[in-house]
């Protein structure tokens, strides 16, 4: 029986950046108020800001009611007045204090605390300005945007390798697993099947895995320990790096020692965390949704194999293996040329294929495994040469690196949508990723985007229903129309409109809308319904992002973004908007919605 062996290349430093804090602010010392009078006012050329002493009176008495005066500031944008309390409250209490002010006044259209925004799901782990694979343009994954909705809360994500190593970055991550090596020379623990998945090390001296291998003594990989991390490291915990699907959780089935590990075992891990029945093996405490296996052989598809991925695919489970090495076709690669796998080729830095990664009609689609021009995939190991020893760091290349993304990404999408199918897993996997930037000939549908595949599978729930939307009355003809966030606003009169999505506020005029309802006198109405744009990547930092019509162009890195609406193109650099995160590569992103 062939040996399988682990789909990682070579190893590189780690580095270290400076941290970025992300704290929440729920506090604040201002609010935001708006008058009813405010467009009409406007339209009159009265400034805004100008409060009458009647209504002064009315703020001063909901302001007595919690020992607080207000004072205004200034005007916003759109006519509203920004107040300054006199002492700082918490949200909760700026918020009665604001309802107060509208319960007092039956001018005031809306308001509401002036709260202090923070850049979103940046986390804080100092090296997370080093994992391009999850945030650059060209060979990243775009996940940063997926963690506004999804975090791999509820799902478990099997790691068929060599085991684990307990590590701070990993802490709380881990699962009971179990360590399927029946040959205790593999093993490499003293013993065969137990409950033990940790790993005691895959060192092998030269020669001892058969005449001439290895050719010269090879050291511990901790490859299981890599995998894991770039899955479900700790995130947001001030520590190393960040993992993809960090609040999803780890079933470590190890498979692989020294000099691989067997088919027979592999397929009884694929049974066994897929919720599965093993002869001699307790039923696994903790089911998986998906499977990661970072490994591979010659050869075609075993029986075993294909019967072990059936069965998992029956139970639900997402099958993700990594394409191969060898720069070669990977249908001569298995478990990649098994039925029902999502094969997983690795790009480099650029969004090119890595130099090593096999290729082919097998392959479903790419994620970043590093390569030597660009760099590899930081991640969590241990230092040991042979033996474990502490915790570290480490930067490996391979389509082992690239399978993780992926499983990363499926975990995600489960989180958001734990109905998914495989198949339809699979089928959103590749109908939203993201085209090479660099030539990726024979690597699938395109490199993942985590944002796109969260939408999609957030988009097909068969339990959400779409809500009718509401619309609300917001400005007569020439005035503003003003409200949060992005909606849609129809212009018009009795059932005749037109409408556009915009965001925060708009005109209510025929310069904007057109003119639907000629010499009559028109208004417009916002929608109930919010719209969340998504982001599609145009350019690295210095490049230029190109797109149609008007839009929000993000510049920035990992959530942290600063935004500017610019017509048909705009260089992607620091010149045009400022650095939001010095010493950080940054890349740009339009979006979906025109203006
Ligand atoms: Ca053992
Ligand atoms: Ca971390």
């Amino acid at each position: 029986m062939a040996a399988l062996a682990p789909l990682a290349a070579s190893a590189g430093q780690p580095s270290q950046a400076p941290a970025q804090a992300t704290q929440f602010v729920t506090q604040t010392d201002r609010l935001i108020v708006r008058y009813k009078d405010a467009d009409t006012n406007a339209a009159r050329g009265i400034a805004a800001g100008a409060i009458s002493t009647a209504r002064q009176a009315l703020l001063a008495r909901a302001g007595q009611t919690f020992g607080a005066t207000l004072s205004a500031l200034r005007a916003t944008v759109n006519g509203a007045n920004v107040l300054k309390l006199s002492r700082s409250m918490t949200l909760v209490e700026a918020k009665q204090l604001a309802a107060e002010l509208m319960a007092r006044d039956p001018d005031v259209q809306y308001a509401e605390p002036d709260r202090i925004m923070v850049p979103l799901a940046t986390p804080n782990d100092p090296s997370y300005s080093q994992q391009w694979d999850l945030f650059e343009a060209k060979g990243g994954i775009n996940v940063a945007a997926a963690w506004d909705k999804s975090t791999g809360s509820g799902v478990n994500v099997a790691v068929i390798d060599t085991g684990y190593r307990p590590h701070a970055d990993l802490a709380g991550q881990i699962l009971a697993g179990y360590d399927f090596i029946s040959d205790t020379t593999i093993a490499n623990d003293g013993s065969g099947r137990d409950t033990d998945a940790s790993d005691p090390g895959d060192w092998a001296p030269a020669g001892s895995c058969g005449a001439g291998v290895p050719a010269m003594d090879t050291l511990s990989s901790w490859h299981g320990t890599h995998v894991a991390g770039t899955i479900a490291a700790k995130t947001n915990n001030g520590v190393g790096v960040a993992g993809i699907a960090y609040n999803a959780r780890i079933v470590p089935a190890r498979v692989l020692g020294r000099c691989g590990g067997y088919t027979s075992d592999i397929a009884d891990a694929i049974a066994w965390a897929s919720g599965g029945t093993v002869a001699n093996v307790p039923a696994a405490p903790y089911k998986a949704r998906v499977l990661n296996l970072s490994l591979g052989g010659s050869g075609a598809c075993d029986t075993t194999t294909q019967n072990a991925i059936n069965g998992a695919r029956s139970r639900g489970a997402v099958v993700v293996v990594a394409a191969g090495n060898a720069n070669v076709d990977a249908g001569s690669t298995s478990p990649a040329n098994c039925a029902g796998v999502i094969a997983v080729a690795a790009v480099g830095r650029s969004g090119g294929k890595a130099s090593y990664s096999n290729y082919g009609s097998v392959v479903d689609v790419a994620a970043p495994g590093g390569d030597s021009s660009g760099g590899g995939i930081l991640s969590t190991l241990n230092g040991g040469n042979t033996t474990p020893a502490a915790d570290t760091y480490a930067y490996y290349q391979g389509t082992s690196m690239a399978a993780p993304h992926v499983a990363g990404v499926a975990a995600l999408m489960l989180s958001a949508n734990p109905n998914l199918t495989p198949d339809e897993v699979e089928a959103k996997l590749k109908s939203t990723a993201r085209a090479f930037p660099a030539a990726c000939s024979g690597c699938g549908a395109g490199i993942v985007d985590a944002a796109a595949a969260v939408n999609a599978a957030l988009g097909t729930s068969a339990t959400t229903t779409p809500s009718t939307p509401t619309w609300t009355a917001c400005a007569s003809e020439g005035g503003t129309c003003s409200f949060s966030g992005i909606r849609e606003v129809r212009y018009g009169s009795g059932t005749t409109f037109v409408s556009k999505t915009v965001n925060g506020s708009v005109a209510c005029t025929n310069a904007v809308f057109g003119d639907p309802t000629p010499n009559v006198v028109k208004s417009c109405s916002y929608s109930s319904v919010t719209v969340t744009p998504t982001w599609t990547a145009c350019a690295d930092e210095n490049g230029t992002c190109a797109f149609s019509g008007t839009r929000e162009v993000r510049y920035g890195a990992g959530a942290t973004y600063v935004s500017r609406v610019f017509t048909g193109s705009t260089a992607c650099s620091n010149a045009v908007f400022g650095d939001p995160v010095p010493n950080v590569v940054k890349a740009c992103s339009y979006s979906s919605i025109t203006q």
